[in-house]
């Protein structure tokens, strides 16, 4: 029981006795005998996910009222909430300096209850998700089936490289389960003939291949665009975009090794193994000049921030197209053709196109419009988050930038008033060659909050190395499909008393 604060600053050092004292009076710890605590279900935890019902956490079997812990957790009560009526364990093992003795030991004060054993939960039968997998709690639920889900925007840049389980995910149907030791990649040859490569093929017979790079869903920040008239698609929040270093082959080497010259045209196709009910599986292409340019860092990834590619981000392969919209970054992909045209898909054709907000559903025509490959220059805020009361004083205020097609990030200025005077905010992340900035910029401005103001309008834009920059409003470029919003991106907070 020696001195957990004293990793602590001062202020908190106090604060933490104070509970020590109580924590000892109220708790049973193991040595001291004590009546047996009381046994709640996962479900009645659950209810217990916000301040006004109490904040309860569990960890093993035991649960815990953090209520009165949440300003006092040096992490920030916005992170504690997260975890909020459920489990500890996916959140401390993405921060595991948590599975320290004082910070165990600091835990067990708050017992109150411990978990009753529960049935494993029944599959429903017949239900096409049932193989999905696992996913952790942090993310932001968009539909359930297919799973869609960003990371809260506390977390997403917290690290450069996104965890992989706190990656965006976006599925359009169930994940499929492939076997990798039967699985093959099919690649039709130069010649017509149908190349079939094992992973180990892959992993063997072509040098493996390191990329950092950022993929951004064309939907990202969808929500403020049905904020203007409803899209009826996902409403994306400022979280479809996540950053990993994946490892794997460079398309380039394959195709070279199916017979196909640097000089050759047209564009190169991908299917995915995730199949629709009448078996219409995920497509989309690319043109074949960036799959085949040796300084574009087109990947058949197997590897996410180091380990196998996780089921929901396209075990066992992927394609990773660097600086190019999400959708063609093809998971779980089965098969690679080339050929004049772009993909018949239905997700190259008839989706992920920009259009004019003119344009309605009785007026669209798809052909008019080409698909989307390289995405404008992003940015977005992270913190603080919307509607956040914030006190006088120091203020940091943190977000990431992005530009599609290798472009970098230059600048990002940050406004406190809605856009009337601006700051140049510091960046950080990994320097990439020129027109080949393929991860983002994470930012950082410490501004400081003058007493006496009510609240604060902050806004972003970025500038990349084109010197392009983003929007100021929505309304001018909402369309139909509600992508490619890269507009000013906007956060007001209230500034309480200190
Ligand atoms: C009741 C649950 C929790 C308790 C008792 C707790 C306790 C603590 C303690 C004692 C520390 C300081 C550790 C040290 O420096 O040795 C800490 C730091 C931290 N915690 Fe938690 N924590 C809880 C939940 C969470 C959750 C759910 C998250 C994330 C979603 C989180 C994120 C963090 C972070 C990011 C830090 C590092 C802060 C910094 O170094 O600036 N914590 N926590
Ligand atoms: N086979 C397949 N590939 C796919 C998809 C899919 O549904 N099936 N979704 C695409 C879209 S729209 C995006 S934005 C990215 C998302 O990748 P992530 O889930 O790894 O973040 O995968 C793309 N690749
Ligand atoms: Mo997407």
């Amino acid at each position: 029981m020696v001195a957990a604060g004293t990793v602590l600053g001062m202020g908190t050092i106090l604060a933490y006795g104070d509970h020590r004292q109580q924590a000892t009076e109220v708790d049973a710890p193991e040595s001291t005998p004590g009546p047996p605590f009381p046994v709640f279900t996962r479900q009645e935890v659950a209810r217990h996910h916000s301040e006004a019902d109490r904040v309860w956490v569990t960890y093993g079997s035991d649960v815990f009222d953090v209520t009165d812990f949440l300003e006092l957790h040096p992490g920030g009560k916005s992170k504690i909430l997260l975890a909020a009526g459920g489990a500890l364990e996916p959140f401390w093992a993405l921060y595991a300096m948590h599975k320290q003795e004082h910070v165990l030991e600091l835990l067990q004060g708050y017992k109150v209850g411990e978990l009753s054993p529960e049935e494993p939960p029944q599959p429903t039968p017949g239900d096409p998700y049932a193989e999905d997998p696992p996913r952790h709690p942090a993310l932001k639920i968009n539909t359930l089936k297919p799973f869609n889900a960003e990371p809260p925007s506390e977390l997403l840049t917290e690290n450069y490289l996104t965890p992989s389980q706190l990656f965006f995910k976006r599925n359009h149907l169930p994940v499929p389960v492939v076997d990798p030791a039967t699985y093959r990649l099919h690649v039709r040859d130069a010649r017509g003939r149908t190349l079939s490569l094992s992973l180990r093929d892959l992993k063997r017979n072509f040098p493996k291949h390191k990329v950092t790079a950022t993929v951004q869903c064309a939907g990202n920040r969808r929500a403020e665009m049905n904020a203007i008239q409803n899209t009826n698609r996902l409403g994306w929040g400022i979280g479809a975009i996540s950053t990993a270093c994946w490892g794997g082959a460079r398309l380039r080497d394959v195709l070279v090794h199916a017979g196909y010259k640097p000089s050759d045209e047209g564009h190169v196709s991908f299917e995915g193994l995730d199949k629709e009910p009448n078996g219409t599986v995920y497509g989309a292409s690319i043109p074949f000049k960036k799959a085949m340019d040796p300084e574009g860092d087109v990947l058949l990834a197997y590897e996410m921030n180091g380990e196998e590619l996780p089921r929901d981000h396209g075990f066992p392969l992927r394609v990773v197209v660097p600086g190019i919209v999400g959708a063609r970054n093809v998971k779980w992909l089965a098969q690679i053709s080339v050929g004049p045209e772009e993909s018949k898909s239905h997700w190259q054709q008839k989706d992920y196109k920009g259009f004019s907000p003119a344009v309605t559903w009785d007026t669209v025509d798809f052909s008019k419009a080409p698909a989307i490959q390289e995405l404008p220059v992003q940015s977005a805020i992270t913190e603080p988050c919307p509607n956040a009361s914030i006190t006088p004083g120091e203020l940091t205020v943190k977000g990431y930038a992005w530009s599609g097609g290798g472009q970098s990030i230059v600048r990002v200025d940050v406004s406190l008033d809605g856009g009337k005077s601006w700051h140049v905010a510091k960046l950080a992340g990994e320097e990439q060659a020129p027109g080949r900035a393929w991860a983002w910029k994470l930012w950082q401005l410490e501004a400081i909050v003058p007493p006496g103001t009510k609240e604060l309008n902050i806004v972003c834009k970025a500038v990349d190395s084109n010197y392009n920059q983003q929007p100021d409003k929505v309304g001018p470029i909402w369309n139909i499909l509600g992508v490619l919003n890269n507009a000013w991106h906007q956060v007001s907070v209230s500034v309480g008393e200190d």
